[in-house]
């Protein structure tokens, strides 16, 4: 579809012709902007969010300092961006999909995903839904609709639009959103995955999280565009830009964009202006690429604070809750992670099973070899390595004895 109006001089466009409003409901002090109005957001829901905010920050927190205890071997903090990810999964329907990049572990919060399933994962352990395959944070849950994650970026986005067209052909009412750094967006991969959106007309919210950085790349160094809301122009469709650390304006501007997707058939882009508070992972070191001014300058704008106040303005909540809370999630996360560090690794066999429908004798052969080296040679492997082969388990020694 193009526009036929004709021009009789060479008036070029420029680029910067348009500009992108922020829309913003809540103040860092707790309160409504003037003219801002109050979203519909019930006493309940208000408080399941706040709460999935400070379980996010505290997992953050405490899976760091594990990571540089040397217990566990990675980690990534969502630090500073609660409201844009809970925010954002709060105005979804709880069995909408959900796609994330790997910075969303407050959408796994929101919907009830439990420390100890947390745990499993990060430690790779017999109960890790992914039998310890994946490094740390590739979390996955079919039961809530949430989509194993992948390390290689914005592979995520092509899919949303493709499951969601698939969720239009179902005609079950539900969408799908993708969450994806502002870095992400620069990959083709954006770009097939919006065109594809708005040509199929699906039910998709692409929700980018501008946290300012791609690792050590800022976003002036990423694009000269105003952001990544510009481009939704280039594929007609609705967009719109929020302030990603109020959660009010997350919370509204998601649910607009739900009726827009499920309704109307309409794709979305939502742009979160947000930061990282935290370093990228726990490989990385900002303090080479940024000032602490800068970082201090964010955490001034932090969401929990920030929602918190509101909270507290609207009666719902106290610093007696806020104490217990945090003690709570402080003493759980603590429990959980020692119960899933001590708990084994999946059994050797999980090495090879689900790869194919059947395994094959090739990997059975390749399976049969690697128990019978550890066997040979159990120093040579991580301590423990012989109790995962179920054979050795079951005292049938003889059974690959002499294999090698
Ligand atoms: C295809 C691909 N290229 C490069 C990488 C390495 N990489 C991992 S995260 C990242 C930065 C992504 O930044 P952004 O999308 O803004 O997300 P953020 O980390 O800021 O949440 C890069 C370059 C990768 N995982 N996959
Ligand atoms: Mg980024």
């Amino acid at each position: 579809m193009t526009t036929t109006q004709d021009i009789h001089s060479p008036d070029f466009l420029a680029g910067d012709e348009f500009t992108i409003p922020t829309f913003r409901l809540l103040q860092q002090d707790g309160t409504l902007f003037e003219g801002g109005e109050s979203p519909d957001l019930e006493r309940d829901k208000a408080r399941r969010i706040y709460r999935a905010m400070v379980f996010t920050r505290v997992l953050d927190e405490r899976m760091m300092a594990a990571q540089r205890q040397g217990r566990l071997s990675f980690y990534m903090q969502c630090t500073g961006e609660e409201a844009a990810v809970i925010g954002a999964t709060a105005a979804l329907d709880d069995a909408d999909m959900i796609m994330a990049q790997y910075r969303e572990q407050g959408a796994l919060a929101y919907r009830g995903f439990t420390f100890d399933e947390f745990m499993n994962q990060l430690f790779g352990n017999e109960l890790d839904y992914g039998k310890g395959r994946q490094m740390p944070i590739h979390y996955g849950s079919r039961k809530l609709h949430y989509m194993t994650i992948s390390s290689p970026l914005a592979t995520q986005i092509p899919q949303a639009t493709g499951y969601a067209y698939g969720q239009k052909l179902a005609g079950d009412g539900h969408c799908t959103t993708v969450f994806f750094g502002e870095g992400a967006a620069s990959e083709g991969d954006f770009h097939a995955a919006l065109n594809m959106a708005a040509v199929h007309k699906v039910p998709v919210i692409f929700f980018c999280r501008n946290n300012g950085y791609a690792i050590s790349t800022p976003a002036v160094e990423q694009f000269a565009a105003d952001g990544v809301a510009p481009r939704a122009f280039g594929y007609r469709m609705h967009v719109i830009r929020v302030d990603g650390n109020d959660i009010l304006a997350v919370y509204q501007a998601t649910r607009e964009a739900r009726r827009i997707a499920v309704e109307h058939h309409q794709p979305v882009l939502i742009e979160a202006m947000t930061y990282r508070l935290a370093a990228h992972s726990s490989s990385d070191d900002p303090s080479g690429y940024r000032s602490k001014k800068e970082e201090e300058a964010w955490r001034e704008k932090d969401p929990i604070l920030r929602m918190q106040r509101w909270l507290v303005g609207q009666g719902w909540w106290s610093e007696d809750e806020e104490k217990e809370l945090q003690e709570r999630l402080r003493r759980e996360v603590l429990e959980t992670m020692k119960r899933a560090e001590k708990r084994p690794p999946p059994s050797l066999d999980t090495l090879v099973t689900d790869v194919y429908a059947d395994v094959t004798p090739a990997l059975q052969r390749q399976l049969d070899h690697l128990k019978t080296h550890i066997r040979k040679y159990p120093d040579a492997y991580p301590r423990g390595a012989r109790s995962l082969d179920p054979d050795v388990v079951a005292g049938d020694d003889a059974a690959v004895k002499g294999g090698e």
